[in-house]
């Protein structure tokens, strides 16, 4: 073990003690007799005089390993004694149900995993949150939100089921849900997932990060909408209880300092520091508490430690001479693991064995004691203590570390030991083992068998737990589902400009920023519009917003700003409507998400719009958007300055071939890359409406680009089957994904061209007919992902049940055996994705490779995605066969192209 702690060097370095005694003696003589606010002042002069004498002193933010909270300082335990008592037989219940829960699915089924370990060491934690502080929402509240730890979902369903909440039948479906439903029953989800279990669950938290970041504006955004007038301000918190492991993702601390600027004061964070993670220690030679303690203290928040049981406060009082303490900050994680992990004589001889002062403050307890002392994480008065100073601290959010240990109770079987976190099957003996660690009534058979134990609905137990519930509104984690309907505005109201455009300049960015403006001001849906932006609302040429509905601060705007004379100035409000998240597209997301999910959350529909650069979405934060799919988020995603040759100078880092074929992969996503402003009008509407009015748990992604061009109106026929009112339905093809812009009656060739390389296509149909007399017709493709679905759905649909359903793309093109040519400004998987659905010669071209700076022409050209290459590529095919080499290579010369250039995903 390293002697080297700061505190044994700041012993080594006391060359005088007795003064040392004297300075600390004035400050306890001043907090005796003045109290707490004059010994903070001293200690604040006393560091300024340092500074002024040039001492670079700062204090080391690490207080010692102990308890912040004094014994004398815990809020007294509701119930008091009888109530604890009470209280650990529940969580003992539920820790068996648990373990039942995961040893009885993998004795029938080895695969199916699942985790002890991690609840066991969390379900005190989670117990007395659940009987003393998360409250549920009912008519008078609207209810806290509680984040778990995902690997903790058996403990929670535990909980349930002595609530009646699910049943015997659900438990034994743990990890089987697919079973399950063909048995008619509900299975139960590997982790939090609101997908799979929409009455249940409301925070997927199974990626580890994503819950720490998602509570935060969580809490920040309940501020927003009561800041903004849209919910009545209520004592309402978050609740996050989350693991020391998982503090390593960089999204679990990326926002700390965001929650203590905005005086978060509804947020606390329950970390559960048993010390290990999956393989091994989180920080085997060093103390996760006191990192984690300077990382929260650093950012702002208040930090409460919550180390060691009751059980060691009659030590700490009889450790005069500090020794105690010592010991405890000198021992490593590493090392208090293999504490965990032995017995009562193992601890007397490795831990209280180190010093005779120390062994005589062990000497008091026996080696049965000893072995039961308990961590604070596990003591249910210590955990209310630190709950209740939580609830009660102003001015910002608290974070508790928690001290447990890993698999607690599971004897030699798991507890402290390294592979615990993995451990899903136990023998008998263990089991027997555990059945008497928790005093369960339990006979041999019943514990072989893994039955599961419910109390009497009138014993004491299940009488505490149902009116600790009731006291606080009910059950918890519940997701309601709202069925609030907004009213949708008619789509002339807000984008007239738009489909009437007329042949007007602008990009699709710009009409969709005034489409959003418009909508805004509309009476009943404009206050639940959220606009959100990481730093880019002046590229997206928002800054008009500012001055409009203001940027919402939690301070208000205490600053004249440097652009007060103009009239787009820069307006920060505490009721500003603006989400403006700074450089930190994990931020903006976490905004959108809780906003997307207000119509659950808060019983109040928003519409956000999360308007940012497309790279740096479903490739940068891509999990957060899956975990918002899972949690059954409805907005709009916005991916601006999109593609790969559109964003012209901005280079490799910054375009964006991909993001469409990610969120193809997303069930509930639904994408569209449109090229024209009315195509954009078009389905902003359509999900305004499946979102707001018909309440789908669907999101829409939509990439717009900031290329200027003259834009057509919205054609009032086109080549779409005439509806049953006569009127052609181009916005059918916008919203299934396809729709003719340049018909013809005899094509010999297709061109579908997607966003902003459509233009491409018809210039090259204009260069295939007016030079070599070739008819092509051009499709406008708003969604490639929408035609495979529906593709895939037909395809399917006619091998099971038999029937003719035929693809909106195979509908749109039949009746012409012409070759098909599909550009697009992604990837080509993106238009390869529909190759099964067209029934002729289907060619495809994209913007596969890194991207680079040039200009939009000569990266299209690179790409071999503009019009001269859609027109050559176009030949190649019609001439197959019938040209030789050297003519196609003199009309590539005629266009001017370079057939020798390197291939564009050349390394
Ligand atoms: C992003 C991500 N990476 C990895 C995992 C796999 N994983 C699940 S739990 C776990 C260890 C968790 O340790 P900790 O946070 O300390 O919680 P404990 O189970 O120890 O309470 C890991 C690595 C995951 N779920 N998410």
């Amino acid at each position: 073990m390293d002697m080297m702690t700061p505190e044994h060097l700041i012993r080594q370095l006391d060359t005088d003690a007795a003064e040392t005694a004297e300075w600390i003696a004035s400050l306890h003589s001043v907090l005796q007799a003045e109290g707490p606010e004059r010994a903070r002042f001293l200690l604040s002069q006393l560091a300024a005089a340092a500074r002024d004498a040039g001492l670079n002193w700062r204090d080391a933010r690490i207080t010692p390993y102990v308890n912040t909270i004094r014994p004398q300082d815990e809020a007294p335990y509701p119930g008091g004694a009888d109530a604890i008592a009470l209280e650990e037989r529940l969580a003992s219940i539920m820790r068996w149900n648990a373990l039942a829960m995961v040893v009885r699915a993998n004795r029938a089924y080895g695969e199916l995993g699942g985790h002890i370990a991690s609840y066991a060491s969390a379900a005190d934690l989670f117990e007395v949150g659940f009987n003393h502080f998360f409250r549920a929402r009912d008519e008078r509240h609207a209810g806290d939100l509680v984040y778990f730890q995902p690997h903790s979902a058996p403990g929670i369903y535990a909980r349930a089921y002595l609530e009646g909440r699910l049943s015997e039948d659900n438990l034994a479906h743990y990890r089987q849900e697919i079973t399950a439903h063909t048995r008619g029953t509900l299975g139960l989800s590997s982790y939090p997932h609101p997908w799979l279990m929409p009455d249940f669950w409301q925070f997927p938290t199974g990626s580890m990060g994503l819950g720490p970041i998602s509570a935060i504006y969580q809490a920040r955004f309940m501020r927003y909408l009561e800041h903004r007038g849209l919910v009545p301000p209520q004592q309402r918190r978050v609740w996050g209880v989350f693991g020391d492991g998982e503090m390593d993702e960089p999204e679990s601390l990326a926002a700390l300092s965001l929650a203590s600027r905005e005086k978060l004061d509804n947020l606390v964070f329950v970390i559960n520091c048993n010390l290990q993670r999956l393989d091994g220690p989180v920080r085997g030679n060093g103390h996760i508490v006191d990192e984690l303690e300077t990382l929260f203290g650093g950012a702002g928040w208040n930090v409460i430690k919550l180390l060691w049981g009751s059980d060691w406060d009659p030590l700490f009082a009889r450790d005069t001479q500090g020794e105690l303490v010592d010991a405890l900050n000198r021992t490593v994680d590493g090392q208090l693991q293999t504490f965990a992990a032995n017995d009562g004589p193992f601890n007397r001889e490795h831990f209280f064995g180190q010093s005779p002062g120390l062994a005589a403050i062990g000497s008091v307890l026996t080696d049965d004691e000893i072995d039961r002392l308990k961590r604070g994480g596990h003591d249910l008065r210590k955990i209310h203590a630190a709950y209740h100073a939580a609830a009660h601290h102003r001015g910002g959010p608290t974070v508790i570390l928690a001290q447990t240990k890993k698999g607690f109770g599971m004897g030699s079987a798991g507890q402290g030991k390294m592979t615990t976190h993995q451990q899903k099957k136990l023998e008998l003996d263990d089991l027997l083992q555990f059945r008497d660690r928790f005093k369960l009534p339990l006979s041999d058979k019943q514990v072989e068998n893994l039955e599961f134990y419910k109390p009497p609905p009138d014993s004491e137990e299940m009488k505490h737990l149902r009116a600790c519930r009731e006291a606080l509104g009910g059950a918890l984690p519940r997701r309601v589902d709202n069925k609030v309907q907004i009213a949708v505005p008619a789509l002339e109201s807000h984008a007239a400009f738009a489909l009437d455009a007329d042949h007007k300049e602008m990009s699709t960015t710009m009409a969709l920023v005034r489409m959003m403006g418009n909508l805004m001001k509309d009476p009943a849906l404009g206050k639940h519009v959220v606009p959100i932006v990481a730093d880019e609302a002046r590229t997206f040429g928002m800054a008009n917003l500012f001055r409009q509905v203001g940027i919402y601060s939690a301070q208000g705007q205490l600053y004249q700003p440097e652009d007060i004379g103009s009239i787009l100035y820069y307006r920060e409000a505490k009721d500003g409507q603006i989400l403006e998240e700074g450089i930190t597209e994990a931020g903006a997301i976490s905004s959108w998400t809780a906003a997307a999910t207000s119509y659950s959350v808060h019983g109040l529909p928003m519409l956000p719009f999360y308007i940012y650069y497309s790279m740096f979405g479903f490739q940068r934060i891509g999990d957060l958007i899956w975990a918002a799919a899972d949690q059954r988020s409805r907005g709009f995603l916005i991916g601006a300055t999109s593609g790969r040759t559109t964003l012209g100078g901005e280079g490799l880092q910054h375009q964006d071939g991909s993001s469409h074929l990610v969120s193809a992969t997303i069930p509930n996503c639904v994408s569209y890359d449109p090229a024209y402003a009315y195509e954009l009008a078009v389905i902003i509407d359509e999900g305004m409406q499946r979102m707001l009015h018909k309440n789908e748990d669907v999101f829409y992604y939509v990439t717009v680009t900031n290329e200027n061009e003259p834009q057509p109106s919205m054609p009032s026929e086109g080549r779409m089957p005439a509806r049953a009112d006569g009127r052609s339905d181009v916005r059918e093809g916008i919203l299934r994904g396809m729709h003719c812009v340049l018909p013809c009656e005899q094509p010999a060739i297709r061109l579908l061209g997607a966003g902003p390389l459509l233009k491409e296509a018809i210039a090259a149909a204009h260069l295939l007919e007016g030079i070599y007399g070739i008819q092509a017709e051009v499709w406008s493709v708003t969604s490639f992902s929408e035609l495979a679905r529906d593709g895939i759905a037909c395809e399917r649909a006619r091998r099971l049940q038999h029937g003719d359903a035929m693809p909106w793309v195979a509908q749109q093109l039949h009746g012409s055996i012409a070759p098909v040519l599909a550009v697009s400004d992604y990837v080509r998987a993106v238009p390869e994705s529909i190759r099964a659905y067209i029934d002729a010669p289907y060619i495809t071209l994209g913007t596969d490779g890194f991207g680079r700076s040039d200009t939009r022409a000569a990266l299209r050209d690179f790409f071999e995605v503009d019009a001269k290459w859609i027109c050559y590529t176009a030949l190649a095919e019609l001439y197959e066969g019938t040209k030789s080499a050297e003519q196609m290579r003199e009309i590539a010369s005629h266009l001017g192209l370079d057939l020798s250039k390197a291939i564009a995903t050349a390394v």
